[in-house]
């Protein structure tokens, strides 16, 4: 595609002024046809400056989710290979089951810049406007079955070192995989599994990271918060995208290679609430007591003082430094 063969010209040039002559020498365009293709790459997020004597100079790419950008920005060996990008999807896990059914292979992943009806898990709406991270991988994990289920796990982890190495956020994970920020919600993590689990180990991760939004966007209210209300600045989707594949490349290998006893020990040391009173809500009824960890399956351990209690499953509530639930 030409607009992306100019980028690769201008990226070619490191920094450097690239002249309109050459440009339109190489892909034989008149200098109106460059100046049109520069304006293009303009509108769509690119910084290119101009100097009528020198040409132009990429000086920045988009923040927003754009192909060449996060092609460029991609560092993984198999996750986001390939990659696909749409401005508008009903929720990318649909996307990807629906490219699993069809033969979409380990480290296909599927992002949009808007879903109309992303899912949280048992069925829960997951709002996602313009301006978040709504991202789907494919994953055929070469795991038991027992130990497929805990990707979401490795899903977490993956997504503080993200928020870690990025922004120097000190996000951590309330079981079993939502990252808060100060008791907020900032990311959710949704795993499926695609055709029956004895037979197809196919797993779709979905995850939906509340990047550019603002406040008003949420109407999750005090129990979730964004990127940019966090750091007051926008972020780049693309860096972003590029670095969460990374770090959950990293992670799957580990999970592989080591299994989950040092998973545990990972995911423990970001866990929020550890050692701390948490409350777990279980259909009507509550359990209060002390989280005391993950069991060999990844459940939650729960000392109420008299037993210790195994959740596979349910809410769980943080105590607050002022005494307080938070419920997110
Ligand atoms: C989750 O569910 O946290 C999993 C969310 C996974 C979303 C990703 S986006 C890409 C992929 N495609 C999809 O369709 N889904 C995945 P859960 O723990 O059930 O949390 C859902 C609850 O969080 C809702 O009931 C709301 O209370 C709250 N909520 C909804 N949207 C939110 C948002 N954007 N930020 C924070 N909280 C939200």
């Amino acid at each position: 595609m030409l607009r992306e063969e100019v980028l690769d010209l201008l990226v070619e040039a490191q920094g450097s002024y690239v002249s309109g002559e050459n440009i339109s020498q190489r892909f034989q365009l008149t200098r109106a046809a460059v100046w049109k293709q520069i304006q293009a790459l303009k509108e769509a997020g690119y910084k290119i400056e101009a100097q009528t004597k020198n040409g132009y100079r990429l000086a920045g790419t988009p923040l927003s989710l754009d192909k060449w950008a996060l092609k460029h920005k991609l560092q993984t060996k198999e996750l986001g290979h390939p990659f696909y990008i749409r401005d508008e999807i009903p929720s990318t896990n649909d996307w990807a089951k629906d490219e699993a059914r069809q033969g979409g292979q380990h480290g296909l992943a599927l992002l949009a810049k808007k879903q109309t009806a992303g899912r949280g898990r048992l069925q829960r709406y997951w709002e996602s406007p313009i301006g978040g991270l709504w991202l789907s991988v494919i994953l055929c994990p070469n795991l038991s079955l027992a130990d497929a289920a805990k990707l979401t796990l490795s899903t977490s982890v993956a997504v503080v070192d993200t928020l870690k190495e990025l922004y120097s956020l000190d996000v951590g994970i309330k079981w079993p995989n939502d990252v808060l920020f100060q008791g907020q919600k900032v990311v959710g993590i949704l795993g499926e599994v695609v055709g029956e689990w004895n037979t197809v180990q196919t797993m779709i991760l979905g995850i939906g990271i509340n990047a550019n939004l603002s406040r008003e966007s949420l109407s999750g209210g005090a129990a979730a918060t964004s990127l940019k209300e966090i750091l007051g600045r926008e972020v780049d989707l693309n860096e972003l995208a590029a670095s969460l594949l990374k770090h959950l490349e990293l992670e799957l290998q580990a999970f592989e290679k080591e299994g989950f006893a040092r998973l545990r020990e990972r995911w423990l040391a970001r866990a929020l609430g550890l050692g701390s009173p948490v409350v777990v809500t279980r259909g009507e009824q509550s359990y209060e007591g002390i989280f005391k960890g993950l069991s060999d399956d990844g459940e939650l351990l729960l000392n109420t003082g008299e037993r210790e209690l195994v959740f596979s499953a349910g809410e769980v509530s943080l105590r607050s430094l002022t005494g307080g639930y938070f419920t997110s």
